[in-house]
C-alpha cells in the first residue's frame, strides 16, 4: 500500500498526511490502526481510477470518535467535490460507490480522544458494470456476473436472519448509474425466535463476535406433538452470574425450569420432555463474552425405552437403566449444589418424568458433615465482581459461619470464620 505515517509524531499540531491509491483495489486504513489515530489530524486519501471505471468503499470497520473526529468521502479529487457521507462514531455505514473515477476521503480529528479509526476495502469497476458487492459476513452468494441485468442471490448460514438489505440484487440502470437495486443481505444472528424446523442452530446475538449488554432474548423451540427436543451446547462462555441462559422445559416463562447456565458449566445435551422448549438470555449492564452455539433437533422416541438422559456436568448419575419405571438420580461433585433432587423415572410413553438437573457453584448455602468443599461462585470459571456470600457450615462439634468476600474479579478472597455457639 502506497503511504506513510512517519511524519505523524513529530508535528505539535494539526498532521497532515495525503495518500494517493492508484491500484486497482486496495485497503485505506486510518493512521495506526487498529490503535488510536491520535490527535489534530487532517488527513486526505485520493483513490484514482482508470478514467473509464468507477470506485466502490466498503466498510470493514469504523470506530471514530463521535461528534469530534469525521471521516469525509467525496465524490471527486477536489475538497469542493460534492459529499457522498459523512462518518462519525462506530456504526458500520454501507457500502458506498463514487460517480467518477476518482473518490476523496478526508480524516478530521479533534484536540482530544482517539479510538481504533476506520478499515475500508475500495475496489474499481467498469462504467457498464456494478460493484464487486462482496461475500456477506455469515452468509454465502450465487453468482459472478456483475454486469448490467444480472443478479445475484445471498444466503445467511445456518442460525443467522438477514436484518437488511435482500437475498437477491439486480445490476440495473438507475437516473443514469449502474447500480445494484438493493442493499446487499446483512446476515446476523437474531435476539429469540420462533423455531420450528426439525433442527437448526441458536447463537447468541452478535456471534461470532461477543453479545451486547442489557438483552433479554427468549427462543421458543416447538417440535411436533410428542417429540422431545434435544439441545447440545456446542460452544458456551458468558459472565458468571450476570449473564445467563435460562432453559424451560415448556413453551412459556412459567414452564418448569431445566437450569440457569452461565460462564462456561454447561451439559453437553438436554432434553426436553415436552415437544417445547423456552430459552432466555438475558445480560446486564457491562462485561460481555462470546455467547453461545446451540443446535437443536426434535428427537424420535425409541419404543422400548427412554433416551440417555445425559449427566450434568460437574456431577454423575446413579442408574444406567432406561427402561420404563426405572429411575435414575444425579449428584453432584463435592462443592456443587444440585438444582433438582428428584429422581427421573422413564414413563410409559418412554420419556423421563423431569429434565436432567445441573450442578451449580453457589453464593452461599447450608453445609453439613464432618469435612467438604466450599466452591467459590461459578467455579472454576472466575467469580463475578462484588459478591458477598455465606456458608454456615455443621459439623458434629458446632457451626461454623463463613463469609467469603469476592471483592476483585477472579482474584483472591477472603474467608472469615465465626465460630457459634
Ligand atoms: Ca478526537
Ligand atoms: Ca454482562
Amino acid at each position: 500500500m502506497p503511504g506513510t505515517l512517519t511524519d505523524l509524531h513529530c508535528s505539535s499540531l494539526a498532521v497532515s498526511c495525503f495518500f494517493n491509491f492508484t491500484s486497482p483495489s486496495g485497503v485505506v486504513l486510518s493512521p495506526n490502526y487498529p490503535e488510536d489515530y491520535g490527535n489534530h489530524l487532517h488527513c486526505v486519501w485520493l483513490i484514482l481510477a482508470r478514467p473509464e471505471s468507477r470506485i466502490h468503499l466498503a466498510f470493514n470497520d469504523i470506530d471514530v470518535e463521535p461528534q469530534f473526529d469525521f471521516l469525509v468521502i467525496k465524490d471527486g479529487a477536489t475538497a469542493e467535490a460534492p459529499v457522498l457521507g459523512t462518518f462519525s462514531g462506530n456504526q458500520l455505514p454501507s457500502s458506498i460507490t463514487s460517480s467518477g473515477h476518482v473518490a476523496r476521503l478526508e480524516f478530521q480529528t479533534d484536540h482530544s480522544t482517539g479510538k481504533r479509526g476506520f478499515n475500508i476495502t475500495f475496489t474499481t469497476f467498469r462504467h457498464n458494470e456494478c460493484p464487486d458487492p462482496g461475500i456477506p459476513v455469515n452468509g454465502k452468494r450465487f453468482g459472478d456476473s456483475l454486469q448490467l441485468g444480472s443478479s445475484i442471490s445471498f444466503l445467511c448460514d445456518e442460525g443467522f436472519l438477514g436484518t437488511q438489505g435482500s437475498e437477491t440484487i439486480t445490476c440495473i440502470l438507475k437516473e443514469g448509474s449502474v447500480v445494484w437495486n438493493s442493499a446487499v443481505l446483512r446476515c446476523e444472528a437474531p435476539c429469540g425466535g420462533h423455531l420450528t424446523s426439525p433442527s437448526g442452530t441458536i447463537l447468541s446475538p452478535g456471534w461470532p463476535g461477543f453479545y451486547k449488554d442489557a438483552l433479554s432474548c427468549a427462543w421458543v423451540i416447538e417440535a411436533q406433538p410428542g417429540y422431545p427436543i434435544k439441545i447440545t451446547f456446542d460452544r458456551f462462555k458468558t459472565e458468571v452470574n450476570y449473564d445467563t441462559l435460562e432453559v424451560r422445559d415448556g413453551r412459556t416463562y412459567s414452564a418448569p425450569l431445566i437450569g440457569v447456565y452461565h460462564g462456561t458449566q454447561v451439559p453437553q445435551f438436554l432434553i426436553s420432555t415436552s415437544n417445547y422448549l423456552y430459552l432466555l438470555f438475558s445480560t446486564d449492564k457491562s462485561h460481555s463474552d462470546i455467547g453461545f452455539q446451540l443446535r437443536y433437533e426434535t428427537i424420535t422416541l425409541q419404543s422400548d425405552h427412554c433416551l440417555d438422559p445425559g449427566i450434568p456436568v460437574n456431577g454423575q448419575r446413579h442408574g444406567n437403566d432406561f427402561y420404563v419405571g426405572a429411575l435414575v438420580t444425579f449428584s453432584c461433585d463435592s462443592g456443587y449444589t444440585l438444582s433438582d433432587g428428584e429422581p427421573l423415572e422413564c414413563e410409559p410413553n418412554f420419556q423421563w418424568s423431569r429434565a436432567l438437573p445441573s450442578c451449580e457453584a453457589l453464593c452461599g448455602g447450608f453445609i453439613q458433615g464432618s469435612s467438604g468443599t466450599i466452591l467459590s461462585p461459578g467455579f472454576p470459571d472466575f467469580y463475578p465482581n462484588n459478591l458477598n456470600c455465606t456458608w454456615m457450615i455443621e459439623t458434629s462439634h458446632g457451626k461454623v459461619l463463613s463469609s467469603a468476600l469476592f471483592p476483585w474479579h477472579g482474584q483472591h478472597f477472603v474467608l472469615l470464620n465465626h465460630l457459634l455457639e
